[in-house]
């Protein structure tokens, strides 16, 4: 035993850094930080009697060891010197013992304390349920990883919404639409056999970051995933799932009685309908009796819904409720439809769809919004049915990969994106009512509550495609745990866990994540503009983007350019989509000198020559901002390059690359929009600024038939 641990604390080489290990990387800190955490750290006292225990303790015995170099010893003895002890007043004696308050807490809380036991100093992470004690010690873990003092912690954590939840969009056969890192983790034809360890490690990852729910297949879904066979193998990874405190939700295809139940109809108010549903979901239970429920795509590009039975989304939604209910399941109707009948608006129809309906579904549904009304652009305002359903709870929906900012190869951190909407105000009740509030459920009372993000998670090595895309990962599960925190603080939590805590390398990393969002917003979709990427797969730029099925499928009906001017007027002149807001934030939209210049021709059809804040015409303003773009790329670059041989070779090689593709893509980007806008402006560049180095139909004619992820 003695020989064990002196192998342990060998100096061990340093391992490849492909990514693998996410930011649960655990590399040994500092001697004389580790000197100074090792007194309160020197046993751990933790249960191990059920999975989540034992889970919880591996992690501790992992990151502790690999952390200080050395495993603690375990220890269940009565008298403990400077002790971890983890557990609940039921699960352990010595937290029983300390009399910590934990019913606070609820089912996830936790609290962490250094504390005196037997006149020793320790620390205690208490929680009512063994799932809140995995949460605090990952807490633990992170504060370590990140160099914070322990010698006086008094932390009292509890999540502020109840469900927080990846959406894959993964296929049977593997391909994940809008995925950039391969193809999809569920290795479905191994399935229920073949357990991989890349289960439990994705488990792991999930619940460092206090996730708890995972939907595993795509909402454009196939009715074959709730086959018999299909359900015995989204049994087994709800096993391998379930000590981590995850749970496991199926998107449901509308027409699946008629696709795989042999029912003539999927109306939703036949009664055999009705009944093929409640002994589907019976059957689902039976294998996965913590099965969480149905996400729903319905009557919505394409797929089968209510509507085509005469009935409405309530109407579908709450049939299904019905089937889940006895067995505490949940139904998570999505918001994102839009009709196939040409619209007035896109932007409009999910509020006109869904605010009649508030106060109609069952208790047990939560319907499902983007973060904007038209489709996870990389910048869009909130979407305005946020604060108008106070009777029905609405979980939010972000998408974590980056389908619209750049696919896997450009940086672009999330965080700011996410953090701009939840703060957004929507004055439904006022002041400070913020997207924030109505999701957690503070504004409105709602009794579900919950966070979903559309993963960006494959088979690649480093599981998000890119090292940087793990952050969006990342901070989508720390905003689902508090949306109020900082994306600034998240993005530096996380590049103290992923590179260093040296502040050389945490300062500029930290600044290139939390401007690199905005550089893609400058090159791709500046002051308001959205949706003006190639069809089909999304990939690179398509101002010119027009015919085709529908017009909301292009991009001329989004930018509207003419040689008169440029944007959608959405005024009360116009589309009057800022009347799906509350009074004081429509009277801003309404007004093009009120509205945040971000959002300008989101809400307006503006001259050229309209006058912007800087006193330039609206023509040199946009050139201004694609310019700019490409050179914050550049700037990131820049910065990314010096780090060289503070970062290991590996990860650093990479993004290096990756950034050149960003900035050769960002180029791209200003490039095709300029020309191709300036052919309606038929105004110069300003003044300094260099011409698109191609002819416009140069960049018309580049077709990319093998983009990945397409639908
Ligand atoms: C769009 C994607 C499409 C998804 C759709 C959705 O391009 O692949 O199916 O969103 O959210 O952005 O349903």
């Amino acid at each position: 035993m003695l020989l064990l641990l002196a192998a342990l604390l060998l100096p061990r080489p340093a391992a490849a850094e492909d990514g693998y290990d996410l930011w649960l990387r655990y590399r040994p800190i500092p001697d004389a930080d580790a000197e100074a955490y090792r007194p309160r750290l020197a046993q751990l006292v933790a249960p191990a009697a059920t999975p989540t225990q034992r889970a919880t303790r591996d992690e501790l015995v992992r990151g502790l060891g690999g952390l200080l170099g050395a495993q603690p010893p375990m220890s269940d003895a009565a008298k403990v010197e400077g002790a971890l002890i983890v557990g609940t007043p039921a699960s352990s004696k010595q937290i029983a013992g300390l009399k910590l308050a934990t019913k606070d807490l609820g089912r996830e809380g936790y609290r962490i304390r250094t504390v005196e036991f037997d006149g020793r100093d320790a620390i205690a992470i208490a929680a009512n349920t063994d799932a809140g004690a995995m949460h605090g010690a990952f807490h633990l873990l992170r504060l370590l990883q990140t160099g914070q003092p322990i010698d006086a912690l008094d932390i009292r954590e509890v999540p502020r919404t109840q469900l927080r939840m990846l959406n894959h969009w993964d296929n049977l056969d593997r391909h994940v639409e809008r995925g950039y890192a391969g193809e999809s983790i569920w290795d479905w034809h191994k399935l229920p056999d073949y357990l991989g360890p890349r289960y439990a490690d994705y488990a792991r990852a999930n619940a460092s970051i206090g996730i708890n729910a995972t939907v595993l297949n795509n909402v454009n879904a196939s009715a074959q995933q709730l086959t018999p066979m299909y359900i015995e193998k989204a049994a087994a990874l709800a096993n391998v799932f379930r000590p981590y405190g995850i749970r496991v939700f199926l998107s449901a295809r509308f027409s699946a009685p008629v696709e795989i139940g042999g029912l003539k109809t999927a109306d939703p108010l036949d009664p055999q309908v009705r009944a093929w549903w409640k002994a589907k979901a019976d059957e689902i239970y039976k294998a996965i009796p913590d099965f969480g429920g149905f996400l729903v795509k319905a009557n919505s590009e394409g797929q089968p819904g209510p509507q085509d039975y005469g009935r409405t989304h309530a109407d579908g939604a709450n049939m299904m409720a019905d089937a889940v209910k006895p067995h505490g399941g949940i139904v998570i109707w999505r918001a994102f439809v839009y009709s196939h009948e040409t619209p007035d608006d896109r932007a409009k129809q999910a509020y006109n769809e869904f605010v009649p309906l508030d106060g109609k579904f069952r208790d047990n549904v939560m319907v499902q919004v983007k973060n904007g009304a038209i489709d996870f652009q990389p910048r869009e305002p909130f979407h305005p049915l946020f604060g108008a359903m106070p009777k029905t709870p609405l979980m939010m929906e972000f998408q974590i990969t980056k389908e619209y900012l750049g696919f896997a190869t450009h940086l672009a951190y999330l965080g700011p994106l996410f953090e701009e909407t939840l703060r957004a105000d929507t004055h439904a009740r006022g002041k400070g009512s913020t997207v924030a509030k109505v999701v957690d459920g503070e504004l409105h009372g709602y009794r579900l509550t919950g966070m979903a993000g559309v993963a960006n998670i494959g088979s690649d090595r480093n599981w998000s495609g890119s090292h940087f895309d793990q952050a969006n990962w990342y901070v989508f599960g720390r905003l689902a745990w508090n949306p109020e925190l900082s994306s600034r603080d998240i993005a530096e939590e996380w590049t103290r866990m992923t590179f260093s805590n040296d502040g050389d390398i945490v300062q500029p990393v930290v600044a290139m994540m939390m401007g690199s969002r905005e550089a893609v917003v400058d090159y791709m979709t500046p002051l308001g503009l959205h949706h003006l990427m190639g069809r089909g797969h999304h990939y690179g730029p398509g101002p010119w983007v027009e015919g085709g099925p529908r017009a909301d499928w292009t991009s001329v009906y989004y930018h509207r350019a003419t040689k008169d001017g440029i944007g959608f007027d959405r005024t009360t002149r116009g589309s009057d989509a800022v009347s799906q807001y509350a009074k004081p934030v429509a009277a801003q939209f309404d007004d093009a000198g009120r509205t945040p210049e971000e959002f300008l021709l989101w809400f307006h059809h503006l001259p050229w020559d309209y006058t912007t804040r800087s006193g330039r015409t609206l023509w040199d303003e946009l050139v201004v901002h694609y310019s700019r773009g490409v050179d914050k790329v550049r700037d990131m670059r820049r910065t990314w390059n010096a780090l060289e041989g503070r970062i290991d070779p590996e990860r650093h090689a990479q993004i290096a690359t990756f950034l050149a593709i960003q900035e050769k893509e960002a180029q791209w980007w200003r490039d095709a929009s300029i020309a191709y806008f300036q052919t309606f402006s038929q105004r110069p560049l300003p003044d300094g600024y260099a011409p698109p180095a191609h002819p416009l139909d140069y960049y018309e004619s580049l077709e990319f038939p093998f983009a990945p992820g397409n639908g």
